[in-house]
């Protein structure tokens, strides 16, 4: 045989062997990827299609929807809601939990997404994604409700992205290490191209909004303004920015060669407890970047061990390669320290 490159389905079969499994996890994940496979198709085709513009409409967020934000939220539904293995979904488009309507049997788990994460950038063809997180329905419920949905990321049987940029690449954790595979267009199937995705501990990149400075913590400020003192500074080292506005490609971009990623909750954005959304952005790529050696943290504790209050809910995210993570938590630490003395 001349290709022995391991499609998707070969990797999950095998995966599904390993840990003797009965199969349902083999058949919730191709429903789940067919879904991105479908969202990407629909991604590449937006200009030509009309649909990269905006609606009239808010999200629950009171965020503007785009016509793609929309498109995909439906396209996961719909593949997702037949198959039998989950109970109830939910998204960052819907302000409620999604039922699996009475004609489809229901399954053991909740599926929690953002069905196209960095839309603000279709407009302008930079690349967005999808992210999703499993968790396990709890025991005896049948019509879940968000409150079901409310587990700490450390419960998530599975979480992963597709990243629609130069390739479709999706990434996929179910708790034993990070892989990665890339869409072959012409056989219509996701190859396993990076086995084994590692964080390395050290790095030379870091990714923020800096446009808001004025509102950071002095943690924050600490960090960003020693990385940019370069070789002259305390790090000894120079450091680039890297920022594109669409989670999934900063973290990719993490997972390939390190860095880190700050969104941090600051003065601005407070209220909210962040920009992030926990449950569907932060700890399905806490999750990833942990799995591949990698660390996330709100600043002040481990993202993954947050008790979930709202299926909404907003949380600060700093994470990425272990050593620069754990000198951004020792500052916050040194701050509150700081502070507690005046
Ligand atoms: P979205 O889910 O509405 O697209 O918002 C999340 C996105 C992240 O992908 C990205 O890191 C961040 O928002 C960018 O925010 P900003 O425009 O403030 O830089
Ligand atoms: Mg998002």
């Amino acid at each position: 045989m001349q290709d022995m490159r391991t499609t998707f389905t070969h990797f999950i079969i095998e995966e599904q062997r390993r840990v003797k499994g009965s199969g349902v996890f083999t058949s919730l994940l191709h429903e789940v990827i067919t879904a991105c496979k479908i969202i990407s198709s629909q991604v590449g085709r937006g200009a030509l299609v009309g649909t990269h513009g905006n609606l009239e409409t808010e999200n629950v967020q009171g965020e503007t929807q785009k016509i793609l934000d929309v498109i995909s939220n439906e396209v996961f539904l719909k593949e997702n809601q037949m198959s039998g293995n989950f109970a109830a979904m939910a998204s960052e488009e819907m302000e409620d939990v999604y039922q699996i309507p009475s004609q489809y049997p229901k399954g053991n788990y909740l599926l929690v997404f953002d069905p196209l994460d960095g839309s603000s950038n279709v407009g302008v063809n930079v690349s967005v994604g999808t992210i999703f997180s499993i968790l396990r329905c709890p025991e005896g419920v049948t019509e879940p409700t968000a409150e079901d949905f409310l587990q700490p990321g450390t419960q998530q049987v599975c979480a992963g992205y597709a990243l629609y940029g130069s390739s479709t690449t999706l990434v996929l954790t179910t708790g034993r290490g990070v892989n990665g595979f890339t869409l072959d267009r012409n056989i219509g199937s996701f190859v396993l191209t990076h086995p084994n995705m590692r964080v390395p501990e050290e790095t030379a990149e870091y990714a923020i909004n800096s446009s808001r400075t004025r509102f950071w913590e002095p943690a924050i400020k600490r960090y960003v303004d020693e990385v940019q003192q370069g070789a002259e500074g305390p790090n000894g080292k120079n450091y680039t920015l890297r920022w594109i506005a669409s989670m999934v490609a900063d973290v990719h971009r993490i997972l390939s060669r390190g860095g880190v990623f700050m969104y941090p909750m600051d003065s601005d954005n407070k209220d909210k407890g962040g920009k992030l959304r926990l449950l569907y952005e932060a700890n399905p790529m806490s999750f990833l970047i942990e799995q591949a050696g990698g660390m996330a943290i709100t600043g002040r504790q481990r993202i993954m061990e947050v008790q979930p209050t709202g299926l909404h809910q907003r949380i600060s995210v700093i994470l990425g390669s272990k050593n620069d993570i754990e000198k951004i938590l020792r500052y916050h630490q040194e701050a509150d320290e700081a502070a507690k003395a005046k």
